[in-house]
């Protein structure tokens, strides 16, 4: 069901996480990146997005692009969250290994995702080529929303599709990236800084946002604050965010990328989440 206010998104937020918990104690998860991103995923889905889960193929619908693919269990949570089917489904099939869930999101066997994404900065590209799409055909009640990782910066394809966007004028396109500060094996800063992402961007024509992407509030705000959709320039969230999100053993840490958590680990986790909602609206 979709949220109206700060402190239902907070709550929603708070299940999404208690879900990935108990996903990631029967099957090893990007749980990390998840959580980093949990807070935007579910203003997203569950306020944001114009998404009927009875009808996922509407023409007016919004579009989403997981470019950094391996989020899939935060995706699939929140497309659960908004009916398209149940949190129990997640977990039985992805841990069955032989349904609609798994460490990538596959539009072969789901029907709610648009596109099958998981080799990092093929989601961007793809994500302009349904933008420009949109406005070929005139469709001017619809916007194409996709989730980038930090990490995912360092791929050649992100820049031309960054390029090709401003070119092609896709006001109807919001980028987001999940500034984590990490990637698979370590920081950013060591592996390809990335410099002042916010000014590239800024420097090719765009939009550029950058706020805090686990501030609820924040979120929320600078969705209700986005261009029209018949604007000419694209949008980009440049979202400050920590990897591991809620769950302190986790925050900042390389090595929780992507596992399974212990039954011990599960508790704590849980009883820290607890105490993290803030006070909302
Ligand atoms: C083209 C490509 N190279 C390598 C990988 C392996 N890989 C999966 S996740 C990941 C790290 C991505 O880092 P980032 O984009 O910052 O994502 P996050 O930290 O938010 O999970 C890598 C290198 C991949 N999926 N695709």
């Amino acid at each position: 069901m979709k949220k109206s206010t700060v402190s239902e998104l907070e709550q929603a937020a708070l299940e999404i996480r208690k879900n990935l918990l108990h996903l990631c104690l029967v099957e090893a998860i990007h749980i990390g990146g998840d959580l980093s991103v949990a807070d935007i995923m579910t203003v997203l889905w569950q306020y944001q997005m114009k998404y009927d889960p009875e009808n996922p193929n509407d023409e007016d619908r919004d579009r989403f692009v997981l470019s950094k693919g391996h989020a899939s269990a935060v995706t699939s949570f929140n497309q659960a969250a908004i009916g398209c089917f149940s949190p129990e489904d997640v977990i039985k099939e992805y841990a069955a290994d032989k349904g609609r869930f798994s460490m990538h999101s596959c539009s072969l066997v789901n029907p709610f995702v648009e596109v099958s994404t998981g080799s990092l900065g093929h989601g961007f590209p793809i994500a302009c080529g349904m933008a420009a799409a949109l406005k070929l055909k005139g469709n001017t009640a619809s916007r194409v929303y996709v989730v980038m990782g930090d990490g995912e910066q360092a791929e050649g394809s992100v820049w031309e599709a960054a390029m090709n966007a401003v070119h092609q004028e896709l006001g109807n396109l919001v980028a987001i990236i999940d500034f984590n500060g990490l990637e698979a094996d370590g920081r950013i800063d060591e592996i390809t800084a990335l410099g002042n992402i916010a000014e590239k961007y800024g420097s090719f024509g765009w939009n550029v946002c950058e706020f805090d992407g686990n501030d609820i509030a924040e979120i929320k705000r600078q969705f209700d604050s986005l261009p029209a959709v018949a604007s000419k320039v694209p949008t980009v969230f440049v979202c400050h965010t920590v990897k591991g999100m809620g769950v302190p053993f986790m925050e900042n840490q390389a090595g929780w990328h992507a596992g399974k958590i212990t039954k011990e680990q599960f508790e704590t986790a849980i009883n820290a989440l607890e105490h993290t909602v803030g006070n909302g609206d």
